[in-house]
């Protein structure tokens, strides 16, 4: 087992976890340090996906796992959680990628789509033979999704759309986009596959986080829909909102993941790194910082692991998710900033994987809700005033 990628268990959290649940995650351990590892940091300076990695990920159950039936995996909450710990133990792009296959275009159509857009899509997308997108951001429009100018109006029984969305994970290489637009009743959703006339994807070059994973700009020019790929049950915010919750509950678990390997790597090497003659673990500043990481994990980890079972009892709420994943999410970077530093010069190179993580992690924070948006979903939650009003 790569050094980085080894449990963190301080309060035996693993009693907790059926045996199920821990094969799942060893499984996904495993498939990481050998496919992911070794090819992660070419991926990531050449600003690839590693598509070679889909047909595995399927065949490991990963796409839609915790959706029951339409060939998906169905397995729990807990289990979903952990496979994308240990995707973005890895790298985020990784969790990244499945986050959006599973929780935002897949849940979209198994939330809002008719028996026979479920039937003609998910098992093809658990299968990943069909990679979806989710473009619900747009150039002007981020945090407050709800203000989008991407309109859709009636053409006969079918529709026409029109917009641009923006910073879309999975754009280019994705089959289908679930395409959020305005129509007069509100908002609601649309399958657009590739190569529908009129529409078409431009990759966004330049970040300098999240580069093993494809971010794209989706346009829509009078694209001609069949009224077969409008999402029959998809009315109002709330359609692409309850995808976000799905996707916000696996981010909140995938930092942890990025942030234990943070933590790893930052105590091998303090411990082996000799500076006035003695370890760097050895100094009362280092161990400080190395508690605070061990602290922030565990609460991070004891907060998933009450968040899953609420999930799975159909208890979770979506503040549940906004506090998670605005804390677990803050908390990471945090992690992986002070692992930078305690690497000294070596923190900023890609022998180690540090730097990869805190740079992913920067994106991880903005995107799904900003820090500061679930400060104030939570702020409304506990004083019943919205401030986004
Ligand atoms: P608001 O009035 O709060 O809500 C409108 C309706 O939606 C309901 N609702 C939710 N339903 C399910 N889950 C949630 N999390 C929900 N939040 C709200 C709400 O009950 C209401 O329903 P109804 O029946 O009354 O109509 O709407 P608002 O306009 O005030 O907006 C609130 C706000 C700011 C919290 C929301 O717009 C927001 O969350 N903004 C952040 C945008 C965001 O997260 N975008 C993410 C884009 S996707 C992405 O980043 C993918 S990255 C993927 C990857 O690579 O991993
Ligand atoms: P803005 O909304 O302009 O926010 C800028 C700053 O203002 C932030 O600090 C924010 O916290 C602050 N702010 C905003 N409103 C308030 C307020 N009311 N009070 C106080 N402060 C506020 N979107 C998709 O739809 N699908 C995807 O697949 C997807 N993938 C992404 C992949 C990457 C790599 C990135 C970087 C983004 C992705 N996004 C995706 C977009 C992402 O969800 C948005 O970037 C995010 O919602 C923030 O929107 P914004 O960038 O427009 O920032």
């Amino acid at each position: 087992m790569a050094e980085s990628l080894r449990d963190l268990d301080y309060f035996s959290l693993d009693d907790l976890l059926t045996s199920e649940e821990r094969a799942t995650r060893d499984t996904v351990k495993r498939f990481v340090q050998r496919e992911v590892l070794p090819q992660i940091e070419r991926h990531f300076a050449a600003e690839t996906f590693a598509v070679e990695l889909i047909p595995q990920m399927a065949e490991l159950g990963m796409f839609g796992a915790n959706i029951k039936g339409y060939g998906c995996a169905g397995m729990n909450n807990v289990s979903y959680g952990l496979i994308m710990q240990e995707l973005e133990a890895g790298d985020s792009g990784l969790r990244s990628f499945a986050s959006v296959q599973s929780s935002l275009a897949m849940y979209a159509i198994y939330a809002n789509g008719s028996e026979d857009q479920k039937k003609r899509y998910l098992p093809e997308m658990a299968k990943g033979r069909l990679i979806g997108c989710f473009g619900l951001t747009e150039p002007d429009h981020g945090s407050d999704p709800g203000g989008m100018e991407t309109r859709a109006r009636k053409d006969g029984d079918g529709w026409i759309l029109n917009g641009t969305k923006r910073w879309i994970t999975n754009g280019s290489i994705a089959d289908v986009a679930i395409v959020w637009a305005k129509v007069d009743q509100g908002i609601t959703g649309f399958l657009v596959e590739r190569g529908t006339p009129g529409f078409s994807t431009r990759d966004i070059h330049g970040k300098f986080s999240m580069r093993a994973s494809i971010t794209s700009e989706l346009i829509l020019e009078d694209v001609r829909l069949p009224a077969s790929a409008h999402l029959p049950n998809a009315r109002g915010l709330k359609g692409p909102l309850g995808c976000l919750t799905q996707a916000r509950y696996g981010i909140a678990w995938g930092a942890i993941g990025a942030a234990r390997t943070c933590f790893n790597t930052a105590l091998d090497y303090t411990k082996s790194r000799k500076q006035f003659s003695r370890p760097l673990a050895g100094f009362q500043l280092v161990q400080s910082k190395l508690v605070n990481m061990l602290t922030e994990i565990t609460k991070g980890q004891m907060v998933c692991l009450r968040l899953a079972h609420l999930k799975d009892q159909g208890k979770m709420r979506p503040e549940h998710v906004s506090f998670a994943k605005r804390n677990n999410v803050n908390e990471a970077l945090k992690i992986a900033r002070d692992a930078r530093d305690m690497l000294g010069a070596n923190g900023i190179v890609n022998e180690y994987p540090v730097i990869r993580h805190m740079m992913n992690l920067e994106t991880v924070n903005t995107y799904e809700g900003t820090f500061d948006v679930h400060t104030l979903i939570l702020g409304r939650d506990i004083t019943g005033e919205n401030a986004f009003e």
